[in-house]
Order: C-alpha cells, then sequence, then structure tokens
C-alpha cells in the first residue's frame, strides 16, 4: 500500500464557507474524503488553515507524502513529523484528510476502525441539539447547545424515531409560545428561539418530553461552551455576570434539578481547578471538548487531575485517525465514556457514523434531527444498523 497521488479542491461547508476535499490514491485506487470546520474551537487545538492556503501548500505536502507506506500507523506518524505541533506546517485539513482517505482506502471504514482499535462494532445513542444557542444562533441564549439524548430505547432507529418526534413537538410548542420566528434555526439545525435563560430552554424540552411520555426514556444535555461567555474574568449567563464559584453554583443548581444527563465545557479551557471542582460537585456526566482537543497528553492531564470523565472526539481537533484512536483507547481503559463529534460547520461526510460504530462508541453528537449535513450522519447510522445487526 503505497500513496500515489493526491488532488485538492474546495467545496462548500454547512455555512457556506469553503471546505477541502481531497482525493488520495492508493494502489490505484482513489478514495475521497471532507473535512469540516468549527466556531467555537478549543485554542489548543490543531492549527486549521483557509482552504486556498492548504490548496498552496499541496505541492510541498505531496513532495513528502507521495511514495509514503499507507499503512495507517505507518503514515499517520509520518504525518505527524511533517507536520509538527498542532500540524501547523501544513494545516490540519490537509493532513487528517490524507489519514482518514488512506483509512477508507483500507476497504469498509467501520470494520478497518474495528480491527485497528480491536473493538467490536456496536450502535451509538445519539445525542441530537435541538436548540441552538451560544455562537451557533443569534440569540440571547449564552449555552450554546440543549440536546436530547433517548438512550432507554432497544435499538438505534427506534432512539432517532423518538428524537424526531421531540422536535417536531418542540417546533409546534415553540411557535405556538413565541409565534414563527421562533423555529428559526441556528447553525446545527437546532432552534434558535428568541429565549432568555438556560431555564427556559430546558423547561421547552422538557414539557415535550412530559406530553410525549418520554421523560423516563430521554435524557437532556448540555454543551455549554464556556469559553465563549467567559468575559473579564466573570461567566455572562443568564442575564448575570458570575464568578467561578457563583456560577459552579448556579450550573450545579441545574443539573440537579433538571437531572441532566451530561454537561459539556461547563468551564472555561484554561481553569482545570473549577473544572475539577464542578466534576466533584455534580452527579451528571462531565464532557471535555475545548479543555481536551482530542489530546492524548490533555486527556492524560485530564485524568489525572479528576477534570472530568467523559471526552469529546472530534477527529480534527487532532489531526490523524491513530491519535484518534489513541484517545478513545485512553477513554476505554479508564472507563470513561466517549462522544465522537460533528463540527458546527460540517459538509456531509458521514466518516465519524463509521468511527462512532467502529469504536464501539457509547455516543455520537451530530446535531439536530434536519439539515442535510447532520442527517448524513443519522442517516448513515440508520444503514449500518442494519448491517450489523
Ligand atoms: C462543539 C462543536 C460541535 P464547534 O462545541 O462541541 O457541536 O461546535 O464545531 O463550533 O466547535
Ligand atoms: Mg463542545
Amino acid at each position: 500500500m503505497e500513496v500515489q497521488d493526491i488532488k485538492v479542491r474546495k467545496i462548500l461547508n454547512s455555512r457556506g464557507l469553503w471546505a477541502l476535499e481531497l482525493d488520495l490514491k492508493v494502489d490505484e485506487k482513489w478514495s475521497r474524503v471532507s473535512v469540516p470546520a468549527g466556531l467555537s474551537r478549543g485554542k489548543n487545538e490543531a492549527a486549521q488553515f483557509e482552504v486556498s492556503k492548504s490548496m498552496e501548500l499541496l505541492p510541498k505536502f505531496k513532495s513528502q507524502v507521495v511514495g509514503a507506506y499507507a499503512d495507517q500507523e505507518t503514515l499517520d506518524k509520518q504525518l505527524q513529523k511533517i507536520s509538527g505541533p498542532q500540524k501547523k506546517k501544513f494545516g490540519v485539513d490537509l493532513v487528517l484528510a490524507t489519514s482518514i482517505a488512506a483509512l477508507k482506502a483500507q476497504g469498509t471504514i467501520y470494520k478497518t476502525i474495528a480491527k485497528l482499535a480491536e473493538t467490536k462494532s456496536a450502535m451509538p445513542t445519539p445525542m441530537l441539539n435541538i436548540i441552538n444557542g451560544g455562537l451557533h444562533a443569534g440569540n440571547n441564549l449564552a449555552i450554546q447547545e440543549f440536546m436530547i439524548v433517548p438512550h432507554r430505547f432497544g435499538t438505534f432507529a427506534e432512539k432517532i424515531e423518538a428524537a424526531a418526534e421531540i422536535y417536531q413537538r418542540l417546533r409546534e410548542n415553540l411557535k405556538a409560545k413565541y409565534g414563527r420566528a421562533a423555529v428559526n434555526i441556528g447553525d446545527e439545525g437546532g432552534f434558535a428561539p428568541p429565549m432568555e435563560t438556560t431555564v427556559d430552554a430546558i423547561e421547552a424540552i422538557q414539557a415535550v418530553l412530559d406530553e410525549l411520555g418520554h421523560s423516563k426514556s430521554v435524557g437532556i444535555a448540555l454543551d455549554c461552551a464556556a469559553s465563549s461567555y467567559f468575559e473579564n474574568k466573570k461567566y455572562v449567563i443568564d442575564g448575570k455576570a458570575l464568578t467561578t464559584n457563583n456560577y459552579i453554583e448556579h450550573l450545579k443548581e441545574i443539573c440537579t434539578k433538571y437531572s441532566l444527563f451530561s454537561v459539556e465545557d461547563p468551564i472555561q479551557e484554561d481553569d482545570f481547578a473549577g473544572w475539577t471542582n464542578f466534576t466533584k460537585e455534580v452527579n451528571c456526566i462531565v464532557v471535555g471538548d475545548d479543555l481536551l482537543v482530542t489530546n492524548p497528553k490533555r486527556v492524560d492531564e485530564a485524568m489525572k487531575k479528576k477534570a472530568c470523565d467523559a471526552v469529546l472526539v472530534k477527529p480534527n481537533q487532532i489531526g490523524t485517525v491513530t491519535e484518534t484512536l489513541k484517545v478513545i483507547d485512553m477513554a476505554r481503559k479508564a472507563g470513561w465514556k466517549y462522544i465522537i463529534s460533528h463540527r458546527s460547520g460540517e459538509t456531509n461526510s458521514d466518516f465519524i457514523a463509521h468511527l462512532a460504530v467502529g469504536s464501539e462508541a457509547p455516543l455520537i453528537k451530530a446535531g439536530a434531527p434536519a439539515r442535510g449535513e447532520r442527517v448524513a450522519k443519522y442517516n448513515r447510522l440508520l444503514r449500518l444498523e442494519k448491517v450489523i445487526s
């Protein structure tokens, strides 16, 4: 298996911004991959360049990759070496697209992942973002994502069916309460109603769960993306500017009152001690995204400091398949949950659906049960369930 050629082009992502699409030729066969882009990015993520810059760097990149042996680990090591810390020499797009394309060239993606990760294929539970706020919407909600987690159902298909029913009922309820403009949507396909507080959003979802008889079978989860509302050493949320201690108290009350399933990025990304305090205080799963940036070193630090107990896995935060699988392996060994995740700027790639199934991930978050780039993932999972069961 040898890398023979690489071609790249720009395509549009779900925000109408340019995304990189790459074709990799291995053993006379071409594999095509496109990569996503985040907006609420952790500052320790791998560097992402403008697509035009990646395209300019292609000749240099090719000169160091074409001819390389395409065994996944060997190739990924080479990619890590030539791209340097945070993939700054070539940017994460060229590196990740090449790494995933090499994986794709080896056969059915989820099966190759299961082989590399020494896992069994299994269906994840979806976490669906149905109310958008923060940097992903034009409303006043500080918290970025209000998700539903249909965890107590037998099959993946049943989970998606319940989620779609909840999404449609929420649309009706929001329209009735706030008017038609309330069902305009945010970047990940969730509604972006003109709500003011965290509790407003949670209660709107809880009301739907109660109405549909799903309050026992479906949990509510948040992605705070807290760095995005941490200003001048205060958390600006729900009409107040709170000190870290007062904010932890505020969020803890919400977690307890609504028995939240999980909370992602509750604390800003530089405050490991704040994370440890929060995790000690609450019963729900605490998920590190901006804090951990799918980086084995940061995951190790968080495990030692007991800063959280689950990791969000975004391949483009770190850059290669091998490093992504390393983080998954660490989570599995530590008994942590791991959540495979999309980015807010997506293409129609369904790679993360394969990654979730192949790595036996307990959870995947891929946005609302609506919009083409979001349902591309859920629809792939619906098909995979038929194949693996
Ligand atoms: C997140 C993601 C995906 P972004 O914060 O978890 O939902 O958002 O891709 O903008 O970083
Ligand atoms: Mg996040």
